[in-house]
């Protein structure tokens, strides 16, 4: 397999202005006729160029140029796609395929999921339907033609609008779909079957009167009402916050139970995992039902930031996923509790794209070239590159960004552009420079901070020195200095925020917080007219996606986590303080003397408990402890048994000094009535199951925690509190453990999706023999490695999610990685890629370690016929 790179780009050759689709679906041979009207795009003088159309797996029928049909001689086909010699001007290509749905394994192009056709055309599975320029810089308009037999496939769905629908012999109808908007061929969209409707409207601000409908199964609609309430909202959000109104008359979703991701943002059909669109308080969790609020939205939102106007390239990927996340970020900000929803946000960021960022996988959020392009769907592109917008808002403020969106809308619409488009757009706006801040786009890795603070009693001034250091990424040695926005404040005795002025600046300039400016390698801030500080608060609200390396004592830490203006700050300062434990109590533990934590910290965490001004959700953050793998960042070199003993020693603390406050949470935020998924009950529901985990964990002092958990599991009215029970069952070996795995399995037995949580909760068990379980459980009934929710649960539950077992010193962890993964590539090879990040991290593990976590890879590299997916993942790994 051979690297595209990003410096090559040349824009197409041939236009296709519009595009006849028609289908004639059968499951195991699907026709597909398409009629390309296509114009060269370039002046002739120097000759015709070839067309290169773009196709993979495909039986070409037949293909006729203005009419006349070529023969053989007149193309040549290779296993990249078809090509066309010396065509003239313009003309009219039609193309006849044939392809096999029911086979399609790889979940790209059409195929098949519970009798169900569906299409999934990002990045580039469009050429696995017909012979195409399949790239996004070709926008087309489309019209599609389905012809279906009428009994299994009721239901005929595509892009647009609605033309006509008409019964055909041979038991057969067929519709036509019209899009009026160009598109490129990865937002096409196709969809056949048998399916139940929820239908609602919405009016937009301008009276456009939309009919919104999601189909799913039959018997699953009324599991449908919590995704058509967050669509309407994110539809009249976008109208507020962005003056983003619909703009057709009819918005789709169809929910699918095969899906290789979350879903996609097909213009007005938009495909979803069902997961993301399934929910009632039996099956789902709160975590779920926030889910399927952030996918709504977020495929809603794509309508303008990604199908109105599109990406030129794939390197340009960020440029709607980073924008699009950031857009939902807002959203579920505005809907729930931001504090809360930035914690979050950040945890997610430092356990995925930290570690891929520092790893031999990590790339900028605009990368210079690819193998796979289905590999970039990654937590930097989206995820930092989602940073890098919210980055944007904190240097122009809300007001200044919205600017530079309206101005990005007003140049581009109906485009396919660049990320430097957009950074263009949000500078011409606000007339600011964003030379440096451009950076963030093209360097990758995560930039570090070292920052130091003193004070000068006698001039009555304050400094702060940074020093920014960006580590070498592959490919990227050395790393130029980045323009990083970053909040501060600093605290007085009473823990008020003092006002801040930067010398040489007006008495005026002075406020509570600032967002300062660090450009330079290094850079003193000395703010003057100072009173006496007491503690520091740096990079408040996450402003930038950065590690800091700031030295402070427990008191400090302790004081910032009781009193920073900034509740992200404060959850911040909480963190820091009990990975300053975790990570000295792993030292100990390594050299067998440990020592007692500092009680400042279970002190605080006991404030926190008995502060009622808090918000529940707020409070659960703020006394859950970071997780393995962040702990795992920082340390040299990783040693997953001491963080984990580390981790429940200090849970244990927790747990034994402050169990009457614990009891009382527990007691005080029990359900007070009918399970509603609003983020206030869903956060008086995280606190009271986070205090519960900490009266489990100290099991060993309190024998009856196995039956308390039971009886909390069977008591549960919702699927949040048995979840949380059971997810602190299956740590605890023992019979409850068993009795509560089982009711939930005969419970559930039908429910696919609830099935999912049974499997990946057994795969997260601390337990020892948790690979066995694994292992017998690929053997399940309910488990198939050809449904990516099945693998993702229990493969990727284990390998992701349980460092502890997956790294077990046998390299029995590994040895499984490599097995299922040459057993899931030729299935579904995009899946099978996505999930072996965690091998590629052997530079972080002690020798023993690393010399079984490469001879996995070695060994998935070695075997014969590896999709391009896996091979571009594992040889990175290993270089
Ligand atoms: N754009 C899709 C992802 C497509 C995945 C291709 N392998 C989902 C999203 O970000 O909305
Ligand atoms: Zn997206």
């Amino acid at each position: 397999p051979t690297a595209i790179h990003r410096q090559d780009y040349t824009p197409p050759d041939y236009r296709i202005e519009t595009v006849d689709l028609e289908f004639d679906l059968e499951p195991s041979s699907t026709r597909v006729k398409a009629r390309l009207a296509i114009t060269a795009a370039h002046d002739r003088s120097g000759g015709a160029r070839p067309l290169v159309l773009h196709g993979d797996a495909l039986e070409l029928v037949s293909v006729a140029l203005d009419g006349r049909v070529l023969g053989a001689g007149d193309y040549r086909l290779d296993d990249k796609g078809l090509t066309i010699a010396a065509p003239p001007p313009a003309f009219t290509l039609d193309i006849e395929t044939r392809i096999d749905p029911a086979a399609n394994t790889q979940l790209s192009g059409l195929y098949v999921s519970s009798n169900v056709f569906c299409t999934q055309c990002e990045a580039e599975g469009f050429r696995r339907i017909t012979y195409f320029l399949d790239r996004p810089d070709v926008m087309a308009t489309y019209r599609t033609t389905i012809r279906a037999d009428r009994a299994a496939y009721p239901v005929l769905l595509s892009n647009g609008n609605l033309v006509e629908q008409r019964q055909v012999e041979g038991g057969r109808h067929v519709a036509v779909w019209h899009d009026p908007f160009p598109k490129p061929s990865y937002l096409f969209a196709l969809v056949a079957g048998d399916l139940a409707c929820n239908e609602d409207r919405f009016t937009t601000r301008s009276g456009r009167d939309v009919t919104l409908r999601i189909f799913v199964e039959h018997g699953k609609q009324a599991r449908t009402g919590y995704a058509m309430d967050c669509l309407k909202r994110a539809m009249r959000w976008d109208e507020e916050r962005f003056g983003l109104e619909y703009d057709l008359d009819l918005f789709n979703i169809v929910a699918v139970s095969d899906f290789n991701m979350g879903a996609m943002e097909n213009k007005s059909l938009n495909v979803f995992n069902d997961k993301y669109i399934l929910a009632d308080p039996e099956i789902a969790t709160d975590a779920d039902y926030a889910g399927i609020e952030t996918v709504v939205a977020h495929e809603y939102f794509h309508n303008w930031t990604g199908d109105r106007i599109t990406c030129r390239d794939w390197f340009q990927l960020s440029l709607k996923e980073g924008l699009t996340v950031f857009r939902d970020r807002e959203f579920s900000s505005d809907m729930r509790s931001r504090p809360v929803k930035r914690i979050q946000d950040v945890r997610s960021l430092r356990a995925r794209q930290f570690p891929e960022d520092a790893g031999p996988l990590a790339h900028p959020v605009r990368p210079d070239s690819y193998i796979e392009i289905n590999n970039f769907y990654t937590a930097t592109i989206y995820d930092k590159g989602a940073e890098v917008i919210g980055m944007m808002q904190a240097i122009l403020g809300q007001d200044g960004f919205r600017k530079g969106m309206d101005l990005y809308v007003q140049r581009h619409d109906g485009q396919a552009v660049t990320c430097d488009d957009f950074a263009a757009a949000m500078a011409d706006a606000n007339g600011v420079d964003l030379g440096q801040f451009k950076r963030w786009y093209s360097q990758a890795g995560t930039p570090e901070l070292a920052i130091e603070g003193s004070y000068d009693t006698r001039a009555g001034a304050y400094e702060m020195t940074v020093t920014q250091r960006c580590p070498p990424t592959p490919g990227q040695p050395d790393k130029a200095p980045m323009h990083i926005p970053l909040a501060m404040g600093l605290l007085d005795a009473q823990g008020q925020d003092i006002r801040l002025r930067l010398d040489g600046e007006t008495a005026d300039a002075a406020a509570p917080g600032r967002v300062l400016a660090v450009t330079a390698p290094r850079q003193t801030f000395r703010f003057v007219n100072v009173p006496q500080p007491k503690a520091l608060s740096v990079n408040r609200g996450f402003s930038a996606p950065v590690n800091v390396t700031l030295a402070q004592g427990g008191a400090e830490r302790a004081f910032l986590m009781a009193h920073d203006s900034d509740a992200f700050a404060r959850w911040e300062a909480g963190q820091q303080f009990a990975t300053d434990l975790l990570l000295r109590r792993a030292g100990e533990i390594q050299r067998g003397a440990p020592t007692p934590f500092d009680p400042a910290f279970v002190e605080a965490v006991g404030q926190i408990l008995r502060d009622e001004s808090l918000e529940p959700a707020f409070a659960a953050e703020a006394i859950a402890l970071p997780g393995e793998d962040y702990i795992a960042e920082r340390m040299d070199i990783v040693d997953v048994e001491a963080i984990h003993s580390a981790r429940e020693a200090l849970r244990q603390a927790i747990a034994t000094s402050l169990r009457a406050d614990l009891e009382r949470i527990v007691a005080a935020n029990a359900s007070p009535g009918p399970y509603t998924p609003d983020a206030a009950a869903a956060g008086r529901r995280a606190l009271r199951n986070v205090a519960l985990g900490y009266l489990a964990a100290s099991a060993a002092e309190a024998p009856g925690t196995a039956d308390r958990l039971l009886a909390a599991y069977r008591a549960a009215d919702n699927m949040t509190d048995r979840m949380a029970a059971l997810r602190l069952l299956v740590d605890l070996d023992g019979p409850q453990r068993q009795a509560a795995l089982d009711d939930f399995h005969d419970r559930f037995r039908d429910d696919a999706l609830v099935i999912d949580k049974w499997l990946a909760l057994q795969a997260l068990s601390a337990l020892p023999d948790t690979l066995a379980r694994v292992t017998a459980l690929l053997g399940h009934p309910a488990f198939a490695l050809e449904k990516p929710n099945k693998v993702r649960a229990l493969i990727g539950s284990f390998t992701a999610g349980n460092p502890l077992r997956y790294h077990a010193a046998d390299g029995s962890g590994y040895a499984f990685h490599a097995d299922r993964t040459l057993a899931l590539d030729p299935i579904n090879p995009q899946v099978a890629a996505r999930l072996l990040a965690p091998l590629g991290r052997w530079q972080r593990f002690d020798a023993g370690r690393q010399a079984k976590m490469k001879a996995a890879l070695a060994r998935i590299l070695a075997a014969p016929k590896l999709s391009p997916d896996v091979y571009e993942i594992a040889s990175k790994s290993l270089a």
